[in-house]
């Protein structure tokens, strides 16, 4: 195989033992990499009804046949495991050196599995591995842990490694690497704690092995450069995805007050151009040539890397209308290795739960406020340490508190995943994707809202489900396999038709745009035959949206008074599994399973659920 080394390598972490496999060719060709392999790994190797959190969960990290090599923003790596937040597929997408040490090694995933009794990082140089101890970096933070590992392996090395979040098993702790990197929104930083894993570092010395490699690189020095003269280029390197801040205030989808409202009155204090004035550096993922990494100093004076995400849902969400306070929870955050995401809507739950008087047994009485930031970041290390009642508490994340305070109504998650940091009272073409994504309610596999503000908002159409399908399977298909940054098509418009052609000189393989979306709707019926799998079965209420969207209107800004419809978006939620060939509950019909050439997942799935 050109392209893909075709190799993963296996590591029992509980023997300390690992293999290097060959894996069949076929996966490759029909799963590409990244979350395609993850999926078809996890499939075929995790126990069903793995414990999220025991031996038995494997956590896997795989590359595609575009990552790590030159080209556009190609440096990111897939984590993935069973979510011990939502308990079904879980993933998520980090750029790090760790990738293109991956491919240098000439491995296409890393397979753990079992669990160390004692802390470990695990240190890889191509194929040899060491299991050495991690005694000293247990409980230290995320920058000081990869700073040690550095001195230690090389400027170069491809380091992730988890904070104390990952540690005690907060259940949205991430994958971190290179200070401001985080990925596995759904827990994969808890999977390797659970494992004892503290950091994983790997180098590598083997040269890709391209199908043409002349042609690559003539390609990929083609889209690098046709980034750099896309008109939004030069303001994408001033803001990067702080600019929507501005937007998401205008369009009435900026989260503020736990999602009570679209819009908030201090947006200005945490906006792009306020982020502008306080810059002091600027960075990114490797091999990328419009990095968005906008660093900025905190309350404390600390760098704190910000996107629009962290900002919106640790900014307006909680109340807070000052950049450098919004940004001090950020790099808490990242020092302490959870996800800054679902941090806000947990937090924003918290406000409201206290002053709904659910968390008398955890607030000492004392309410939590909006906008205070200083309880606030006490609040964030609880969590981290789970070191009092109310930390422990949060630290199985809005939805797994609110099942034990009450207070699930307003519990902004979709899954158990908290919702990115897109208001959708005005949007349900937002909202379906937030309810059908395949890992909780993310963004990442369709946004879109931006098509959707311009065109008929209001309406539940199917025209407005097929944009969300269009959208899963490029974004949530195709590039988290390929795998690397979509942004520079989402952002600044590179073509797509450089990635038929990148992945044709990288493999040798031709995909038409057909071959290609078929294998976006192929991995999508994939893991949703893991959820069914691991919930023993499949509902249409796991596809809705918070109830909040549906009960509770905007009051303020010109849209208030809005509010989703039931009728309608169960209407919508139709349009969307009639176009995928799903059932109405849901669930990929025999035929559609055939078609998409997963008859093998059929005689389990029987199991659980009687196929259309
Ligand atoms: C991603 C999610 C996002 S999406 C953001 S901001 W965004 C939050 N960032 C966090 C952070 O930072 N620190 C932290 N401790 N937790 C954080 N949680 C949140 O994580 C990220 C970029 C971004 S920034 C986006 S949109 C794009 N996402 C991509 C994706 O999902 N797939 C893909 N093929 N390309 C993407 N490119 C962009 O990558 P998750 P990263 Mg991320 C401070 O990991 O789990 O997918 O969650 O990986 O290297 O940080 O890049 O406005
Ligand atoms: Fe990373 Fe941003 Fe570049 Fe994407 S655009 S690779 S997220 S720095």
């Amino acid at each position: 195989m050109k392209g893909w080394s075709g190799r993963l390598l296996w590591l029992d972490v509980t023997r300390r033992e690992s293999k290097v496999v060959n894996y069949p060719a076929e996966w490759a060709l029909m799963y590409l990499g990244g979350r395609g392999l993850a999926a078809r790994i996890m499939w075929e190797y995790m126990k069903p009804g793995a414990e999220p959190l025991g031996p038995d969960n494997l956590l896997i990290f795989a590359i595609g046949p575009l990552s790590g090599l030159p080209g556009p923003s190609t440096g990111k790596l897939q984590v993935a495991a069973k979510s011990p937040l939502t308990g079904g597929y879980g993933d998520g997408n980090i750029g790090t050196l760790f990738s293109n040490e991956m491919r240098k090694a000439g491995l296409d995933a890393i397979v753990f599995s079992g669990a160390s009794d004692k802390p470990v990082i695990i240190n890889i140089e191509g194929t040899k591995v060491d299991f050495e101890s991690a005694d000293d970096l247990w409980g230290l933070d995320t920058w000081t842990t990869e700073e040690r590992l550095r001195k230690r392996y090389g400027r170069f090395a491809g380091i992730v490694e988890i904070g104390p979040a990952g540690e005690n098993l907060v259940k949205f702790a991430t994958v971190i690497s290179q200070e401001g990197r985080s990925g596995g929104r759904p827990g994969i930083g808890a999977v390797m704690g659970s494992k004892k894993i503290k950091a994983v570092v790997i180098r590598g010395s083997e040269k890709a092995d391209l199908y043409d490699d002349k042609q690559y690189n003539v390609e990929a020095a083609k889209a690098l450069i046709e980034i750099k003269n896309r008109p939004g280029y030069q303001f994408w390197m001033r803001q990067g995805t702080m600019y929507t801040i501005d937007w998401a205030q205008e369009t009435s989808v900026l989260p503020a007050y736990n999602f009570d409202e679209g819009v908030f009155e201090g947006f200005k204090g945490i906006d792009g151009f306020t982020m502008e004035s306080m810059k002091v550096d600027q960075r990114g993922c490797p091999n990328c040539n419009m990095q968005c990494g906008n660093v900025v100093l905190d309350r404390e004076g600390v760098k704190s890397e910000l996107d629009y995400e962290n900002v919106a849902l640790l900014g307006s969400n909680v109340g807070i209308d000052h950049l450098a306070d919004a940004a001090y929870l950020n790099r808490i955050g990242d020092q302490v290795g959870y996800d800054t995401e679902s941090l806000g809507t947990t937090l924003s739950w918290a406000i409201e739960a206290s002053q709904a008087g659910l968390l008398k047994d955890y607030d000492g009485g004392h309410k939590l406020e909006w906008g205070d930031i200083k309880t606030l970041a006490d609040v964030a290390y609880q969590i981290a340490r789970r070191s009092t009642p109310l930390g422990n508490l949060l630290a199985e994340a809005s939805s797994g508190a609110c099942r034990k305070v009450g207070g699930c109504d307003f519990s902004m998650d979709v899954k158990g995943l908290g919702v990115s940091a897109y208001d959708c009272h005005a949007a349900p073409g937002m909202a379906l994707a937030f309810a059908t994504s395949p890992i909780g309610a993310h963004h990442k596999d369709a946004w879109v809202i931006s098509w959707e503000v311009q065109n008929d908002r209001f309406a539940y159409s199917k025209e407005k489900a097929a944009k969300v399908i269009e959208l899963q399977r490029i974004r949530g298909g195709l590039f988290e396999s390929f795998t690397t940054c979509r942004l520079p098509w989402v952002e600044v418009g590179l073509s797509l038709d450089h990635y038929p052609l990148l992945l044709y000189y990288s493999t040798g393989v031709k995909y038409s745009w057909d071959d290609l979306y078929a294998l976006g709707d192929r991995i999508y019926a994939l893991m949703r035959a893991i959820w069914i799998r691991e919930k023993g079965g499949w509902s249409r209420d796991y596809d809705m949206p918070p109830v909040k969207w549906f009960k509770k209107p905007l009051t303020k800004g010109p849209l208030a008074g809005a509010h989703l419809d039931y009728d309608k978006y169960n209407q919508l939620l139709d349009y969307y599994y009639d176009l995928r060939g799903w059932d109405h509950n849901g669930v990929p019909t025999r035929e559609t399973l055939h078609r998409l050439g997963l008859d093998y997942v059929i005689p389990e799935l029987e199991k659980y659920v009687r196929l259309g």
